[in-house]
């Protein structure tokens, strides 16, 4: 992409509303905008990243054996009457009403649109084990939305809805989610540790939140600090194999949010020198809740003995909007976002020093051609702006690796790579950077 054709517009002046840094950080490279209260507007930048996060969750997802769909965002308010919840809702329900004074609603969640469309054709336990999943916006009127994409009232979460027809069956289910969201955060540079949690409006009595560390979270956790240091399961985890175990390893050690902390039980299990208490990013959430809504919706499925019962059921999200604020929360500096390679909206940031010299031209329309056919999305400055304008604006928007090219250097025949993250710079010549470059994709 050649910056003069992108729309990225960054703003000179640190915007006063924001008051944590990755709000700050995506207000001023132009990656999204305000259009309300918790709503925002994905600006190309902002979008680039937010369609990298889903993909990795969607890859991660398929991997262990979820099923993409697409659920609409407007619900019918009668489905929630059949569970319940219409009304148990409250105030964080945007409530619509149609032109024939249908009562209809904002989607918050999606537990009664996936049970009901469930029930309709699944009928027997051979139908099962199901999980299905979708990457939609959802609108909750939240009281105070704030910090940007980490608390808004639109958001886009990735929620999947597990079917099966005992509680054996439901417990795999979450454990495979709980397991491919480890490997989903890590792909992310994320170390999220999964957290015993309160399961509010959802319901259900087992749950965790997965959690992300940061000064600037919204909630208090503890944890023992060997979580931190626990490898995801990884790309060759047997899904068929006993993923009760590789759970159990991950939950035996003590952690849990504000709501289920029992600061005893915390002191007994874990020794003083490893006692984590610290803020917290909620980035997933994993429910199970049984048969909650498969009752009030008779949502039944006939069992190998001929008996009908409710579908065993689960839920679980992501915060893929939120994602994005809370990978900048952990990686940036003074300058700007540094972007880990997976998520980065380009790979590489290329930057003519003197657009209009012919030596500086064709050297970039070289690296431009070679870096893109590599599949490494670069970035192209080509604009008018001064040398020292260009160097803030890449170090902003946080490119893993900079190509620097000018007058200068090439008469030297030199051009420079610069390490977003290091700030290591080095000069070689075209053709090694190249070479370099494209090799490490
Ligand atoms: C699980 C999937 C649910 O809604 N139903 C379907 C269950 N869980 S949850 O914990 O309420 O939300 C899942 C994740 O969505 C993100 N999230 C938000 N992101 C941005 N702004 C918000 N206002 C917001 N609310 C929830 C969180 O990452 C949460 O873990």
């Amino acid at each position: 992409m050649r910056l003069s054709r992108f729309y990225m517009p960054v703003l000179k002046d640190i915007p006063s509303e924001a008051q944590i840094v990755s709000h700050r950080l995506m207000l001023r490279a132009g990656m999204v905008r305000q259009q309300g209260a918790g709503i925002y507007a994905w600006l190309p930048l902002g979008q680039r990243v937010l369609n990298k996060i889903a993909n990795i969750v969607r890859e991660e997802q398929n991997r262990a054996g979820a099923v993409e769909m697409l659920m609409p965002t407007i619900q019918q308010a009668d489905l929630w009457r059949e569970s319940g919840r219409y009304d148990d809702y409250g105030k964080e329900m945007l409530r619509i009403t149609d032109r024939h004074e249908r009562e209809m609603l904002y989607g918050p969640t999606n537990e009664e649109m996936i049970t009901e469309l469930v029930r309709a054709s699944v009928k027997s336990y051979r139908q099962l084990p199901l999980i299905l999943y979708h990457i939609q916006w959802k609108f909750r009127d939240e009281i105070r939305p704030r910090f940007g994409v980490m608390r808004g009232r639109e958001f886009l979460m990735k929620d999947a809805y597990s079917f099966d027809v005992d509680e054996a069956g439901a417990r795999r289910a979450y454990d495979k989610m709980f397991l491919a969201y480890l490997n989903t955060f890590a792909r992310m540079g994320l170390t999220a540790v999964p957290m015993r949690a309160d399961t509010g409006p959802i319901g259900g009595d087992l749950s965790h939140e997965f959690i992300i560390l940061a000064e600037t979270g919204e909630s208090q956790v503890f944890c023992d600090r060997d979580l931190l240091e626990l490898a995801p399961p990884g790309p060759d985890l047997d899904w068929d194999g006993d993923l009760r175990a590789l759970v159990a390893a991950r939950t035996a050690l003590y952690a849990a949010t504000e709501e289920m902390h029992d600061s005893a039980k915390f002191a007994a299990q874990t020794p003083k020198e490893r006692q984590v208490s610290a803020r917290g990013i909620e980035v997933g959430h994993i429910f199970y809740f049984g048969d909650k809504y498969s009752k009030a919706m008779q949502a039944m499925i006939t069992g190998p003995d001929g008996q009908d019962r409710p579908a065993q059921m689960g839920s679980y999200g992501i915060g893929v909007s939120r994602l994005i604020g809370a990978i900048i929360e952990a990686n940036h500096d003074e300058a700007g976002m540094i972007w880990p390679e997976a998520v980065a909206p380009f790979g590489i940031g290329l930057i003519n020093l003197r657009v209009g010299d012919s030596a500086c031209d064709s050297a970039c329309a070289q690296a431009y051609a070679a870096l893109t056919a590599a599949g490494r999305e670069p970035l192209y400055d080509d604009t008018a702006e001064r040398p020292g304008a260009k160097f803030s604006v890449m170090d902003l928007i946080g490119l893993p690796k900079q190509l620097i090219i000018g007058p200068k250097g090439l008469a030297a025949g030199t051009v420079e790579i610069k390490d977003r993250r290091s700030g290591e710079r080095e000069e070689l010549s075209l053709d090694a950077a190249l070479n370099r470059l494209c090799a490490n994709g």
